[in-house]
C-alpha cells in the first residue's frame, strides 16, 4: 500500500512519515500529496496566533480536549516551537503529550522552520492537507504572532483566533504585532490575572474604532488579488468579532470558545465566505509555490558566477537593481 493510501486510512505512522518527508523535501512527498489532494477540503482549519507567551499552546491543548469531547477528531500543527521567541512552548508541548497521549482522535505535530519561511508555509499547507485527507475534522494551527510569514500561515485558516493576555505591558500586543485585523475571534487568555477586563475593554474600544473587516485576506499578494473572487461592494459584516476570556490553565471559558469556533464555521458556510476563504487560501499557496519554483528555475539556468558578478556591479553602483533584474531574466 502506498503512503497516501495508508494516510487515507488514518494510519498514524504513515501520517507521521509523510510529514517528515514534507519537512525534508523528500522527492517522494510530491506524488503522495498529489494523490491525497482530491480528498482534501473537508477539515475546519483554525489558526491560533498571538504574542509569545500569551498561552496559545495551553489553549490549543484545552481546545483539543474540549473538541474531542464533542466527538470530533483534531490535528494540531505547532509551527516553529523552537523559535527564539518561544519560552513556554516546550512546556506546552509536554502538557499536551501527557493529557492527550493515547487518544487516536488527536494528532500533534510540531513543524520547525528549515530555511525560508516560504518553505515553512508550504510545509504547513502540505501537512494540513495530509491531516485533512486523513479525515481529521479540525486542524488547529498554532503560530507565534511574530513576523509576517508566521502570521500569514495562521491567517489563511478558516477561523483565526488571536490570543491576548494581560500583563504584557500596557499595549495590546496584537496591535503591536499588526495582527488585530486578521482575527475572527479574540481571546483574552490568563483571565485569572489582574487586568484581563481592562485588556478586553481596550480590545472592544479598538474594534469599535477601527471596524476591522476581519481576516478577509484580500491583500495577500499580487496574484491573489487577481485570482480571488472580487469582493462584493462592502457588505455589512454580520460577524460580531467576539472577545472571549479564558483561563487555559484551568480550562475556564474554553467551552464557550469552542461553541464560538463552531458558530463561526456555521457563519462562514451560511454566508458563502467559506468558499471565498478556500479560494484565497489556494491562491496564496499557489503564489508561494510559483515564486519558489520560478526563482529556482531562473537560478538553475543562470551560469555560475553570473549572480555574484551582478551583485558586484550593484555594490559598485554600475548597475541598478531594476537593470539587474532585466539582465537576469533575459540571460
Ligand atoms: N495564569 C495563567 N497562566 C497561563 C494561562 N495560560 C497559560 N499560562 C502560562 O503561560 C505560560 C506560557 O504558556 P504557553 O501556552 O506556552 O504560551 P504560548 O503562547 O504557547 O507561548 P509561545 O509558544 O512561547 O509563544 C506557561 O507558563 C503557562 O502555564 C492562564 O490562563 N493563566
Ligand atoms: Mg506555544
Amino acid at each position: 500500500m502506498t503512503l497516501a493510501e495508508q494516510v487515507l486510512q488514518n494510519r498514524r505512522r504513515a501520517i507521521a512519515r509523510l510529514i517528515t518527508y514534507i519537512e525534508n523535501e523528500h522527492p517522494a512527498a510530491q506524488a503522495e500529496l498529489a494523490t491525497l489532494f482530491p480528498h482534501t477540503g473537508r477539515a475546519h482549519l483554525v489558526g491560533v496566533t498571538g504574542a509569545p507567551g500569551t498561552g496559545k499552546s495551553s489553549l490549543v491543548n484545552e481546545l483539543a480536549k474540549g473538541i474531542r469531547a464533542t466527538g470530533k477528531t483534531v490535528a494540531i500543527i505547532a509551527v516553529d516551537p523552537t523559535s527564539p521567541f518561544s519560552g513556554g512552548a516546550i512546556l506546552g508541548d509536554r502538557i499536551r503529550m501527557r493529557e492527550l497521549a493515547g487518544d487516536r482522535g488527536v494528532f500533534i505535530r510540531s513543524m520547525a522552520s528549515r530555511g525560508s519561511l516560504g518553505g515553512l508555509a508550504r510545509g504547513v499547507y502540505d501537512a494540513i492537507n495530509v491531516f485533512d485527507a486523513a479525515g481529521f475534522d479540525m486542524v488547529l494551527i498554532e503560530t507565534v504572532g511574530v513576523g509576517q510569514g508566521e502570521v500569514d500561515i495562521a491567517r489563511t485558516a478558516h477561523t483565526v483566533l488571536v490570543v491576548e493576555a494581560p500583563g504584557l505591558g500596557d499595549d495590546i500586543q496584537a496591535i503591536k504585532a499588526g495582527i488585530l485585523e486578521i482575527a475572527d475571534i479574540f481571546v483574552v487568555n490568563k483571565a485569572d490575572k489582574p487586568g484581563a477586563n481592562k485588556t478586553a475593554a481596550a480590545l472592544r474600544a479598538m474594534l469599535d474604532l477601527g471596524n476591522p473587516t476581519g481576516g478577509q485576506m484580500l491583500h495577500h499578494g499580487v496574484l491573489l488579488s487577481v485570482a480571488a473572487t472580487p469582493p462584493s461592494p462592502a457588505p455589512p459584516s454580520d460577524w460580531d468579532y467576539p472577545i472571549l476570556k479564558t483561563t487555559a490553565t484551568a480550562g475556564d471559558g474554553v467551552d464557550t470558545l469552542i461553541e464560538t469556533i463552531f458558530r463561526h464555521h456555521h457563519h462562514l458556510t451560511q454566508s458563502g465566505k467559506l468558499a471565498d476563504r478556500n479560494r484565497a487560501r489556494l491562491a496564496a499557496d499557489l503564489e508561494n509555490r510559483l515564486q519558489t519554483e520560478l526563482l529556482r528555475r531562473l537560478l538553475a539556468r543562470t551560469p555560475n558566477g553570473t549572480l555574484s558578478e551582478i551583485i558586484g556591479k550593484l555594490v559598485k553602483r554600475t548597475l541598478s537593481p531594476y537593470n539587474a533584474v532585466h539582465l537576469l531574466l533575459e540571460e
